[in-house]
């Protein structure tokens, strides 16, 4: 690993990140038009992303948003940081938030977290179509930064956390909306339906005795 890649990588988790992961911007070839990391910064070469933990596991609705929305300054403080130290080594990087409120209404962020998570070994895609860690499950928070530094990737996630599961099948309001349909590979979700209950979010069981913070 690069002394770059690494000392990012200590330096983030010191400063709060349960996570992090680092990918190429080449990996993104399959994202959805206009959601790559060229689209956003013409010569990136990698992304970096990080999860912080949400201690959401059971709870209900408000509580879910509550927990979810205290880690998104945290994680723009961190994203900050990453992009002050690549900055400093003399490098570009530029931030992409956690969410936008334009990005929910597009029902597409500006890159897609999820998809730069898996590539850089956080997780995998579950049937709910949310990030599933194998520490924390679905309760994290994420965030992204691209840079022109060329960083050393991590190997992409490649095992399946959900198995025979279908807790998230079972507990979502609105029939149909998870279905164990996969496109491109990955599972999906009918987005438009979903009335963001959390419930899929709090029920996975994967990393369940695990509290978050
Ligand atoms: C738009 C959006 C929504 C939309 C659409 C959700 C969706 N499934 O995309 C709505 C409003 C429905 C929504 C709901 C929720 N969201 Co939301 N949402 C976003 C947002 C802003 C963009 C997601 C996006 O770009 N979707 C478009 C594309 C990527 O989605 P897709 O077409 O389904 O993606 C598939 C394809 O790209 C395919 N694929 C094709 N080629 C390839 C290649 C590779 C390598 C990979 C991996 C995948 C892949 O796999 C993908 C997954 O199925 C992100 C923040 C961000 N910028 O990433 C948060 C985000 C995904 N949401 C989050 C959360 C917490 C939620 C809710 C629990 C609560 C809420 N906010 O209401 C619910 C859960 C619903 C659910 N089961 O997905 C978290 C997820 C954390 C996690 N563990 O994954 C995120 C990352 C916000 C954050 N920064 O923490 N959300
Ligand atoms: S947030 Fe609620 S409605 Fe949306 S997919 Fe998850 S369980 Fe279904
Ligand atoms: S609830 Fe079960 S099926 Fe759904 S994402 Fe979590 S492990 Fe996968």
């Amino acid at each position: 690993m690069s002394d770059l890649s690494n000392r990012l990588k200590i330096y983030l988790l010191e400063e709060g990140a349960d996570l992090v992961g680092i990918t190429s911007a080449d990996s993104f070839e399959s994202a959805l038009e206009g959601c790559k990391p060229t689209d956003i910064l013409e010569d990136a070469r990698s992304v970096i992303t990080m999860a912080v933990s949400v201690n959401a596991a059971g709870v209900e609705k408000a509580k879910a948003m509550a927990a979810w929305r205290g880690k998104v300054f945290p994680l723009d403080e961190l994203a900050f940081k990453a992009s002050r130290l690549l900055f400093r080594e003399g490098y570009k990087a530029i931030v992409v938030p956690s969410a936008t409120h334009s990005a929910f209404q597009a029902l597409k962020g500006e890159i897609s977290h999820k998809h730069a998570a898996v590539m850089s070994g956080l997780g995998c895609i579950g049937k709910c179509s949310l990030l599933v860690t194998p520490r924390f499950g679905t309760r994290v928070a994420l965030i992204s930064v691209i840079t022109d530094a060329m960083l050393t990737p991590d190997e992409a996630f490649e095992g399946d956390l959900c198995g025979d599961c279908s807790v998230c099948i079972d507990v979502c309001p609105v029939e149909g909306t998870i279905n164990e349909e996969k496109k491109d590979g990955y599972y999906m979700i009918m987005k438009a339906q979903c009335v963001k209950c959390y419930k899929c979010y709090t029920s996975c069981p994967v990393g369940m005795d695990e509290v978050g913070h």
